[in-house]
């Protein structure tokens, strides 16, 4: 966190007295400690979803190995390779399908979306994403979905983040956010095609991930 940018919300407890909701900008809304109570459960679900479908470390259109791994689960998942991003039925280590989406997981993504006023929230995909330490994301856009109406949902597990927040145009200067284990975000609205990233991971340790960060990103893509 550098001087000049203040944690937006680092003064917020994290679970203190239950799920604190804040508004980050229209559409998008930080749950904080909202996936606390079910942390077990999601944490034994993704267990049992990276054992069907291991992490890996895709391939950017460009070539590039991508400093984050992942996986997916639900009626597609998200794959990049030289043909470009895209959502695939099959999983293409295996040419089969993804797991299915845990029930805890879809649950947990509709409260959420509830919350932050998306009723009816149905995401058909669960995006997985590792980031051992110093990995990172650099600002993007999510565009590969077909349906922007539907909001994301993200859920952060494992060590803290920082996330950047950025505007409609990749040169607007993004906000960071600390995500801790146990935060949820929804992104909705006008927020869906703002550009975001993650600055690289930090040193650390959490006692079920280790050196790790796991965020949990819910789409409707198909
Ligand atoms: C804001 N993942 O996989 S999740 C990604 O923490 C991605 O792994 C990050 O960005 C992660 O594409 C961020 C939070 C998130 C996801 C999608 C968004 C924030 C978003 C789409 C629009 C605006
Ligand atoms: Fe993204």
């Amino acid at each position: 966190m550098d001087d000049a940018t203040p944690d937006l919300f680092g003064d917020v407890p994290t679970n203190s007295s239950g799920p604190a909701r804040m508004a980050l900008s229209p559409g998008a809304t930080v749950l904080r400690g909202f996936a606390l109570p079910s942390q077990a459960a999601v944490w034994e679900a993704l267990r049992d979803v990276a054992a069907a479908a291991p992490f890996r470390h895709m391939a950017t259109p460009g070539g590039l190995r991508m400093s984050v791994a992942s996986t997916s689960c639900g009626t597609c998942g998200w794959v990049s390779d030289h043909r470009g991003y895209r959502y695939d039925a099959a999983n293409p280590e295996s040419g089969g399908p993804w797991p299915g989406m845990p029930a805890v997981f879809l649950e947990l993504a509709r409260e959420a979306a509830a919350v932050a006023g998306f009723d009816g929230y149905q995401p058909d995909t669960c995006l997985i994403n590792r980031y051992e330490v110093g990995a990172r994301l650099t600002l993007h856009q999510d565009k590969n979905e077909r349906d922007f109406q539907s909001p994301i949902v993200s859920v952060s597990l494992g060590l803290p983040a920082v996330f950047l927040w950025g505007g409609a145009q990749r040169s607007d200067r993004p906000l960071r956010v600390s995500l801790v284990h146990g935060d949820v975000t929804v992104w909705g609205g006008p927020a869906r095609l703002r550009f975001h990233g993650v600055l690289p991971i930090r040193e650390g340790r959490h006692p079920w991930a280790g050196a790790c960060r796991i965020s949990l990103t819910f789409r409707k893509a198909g």
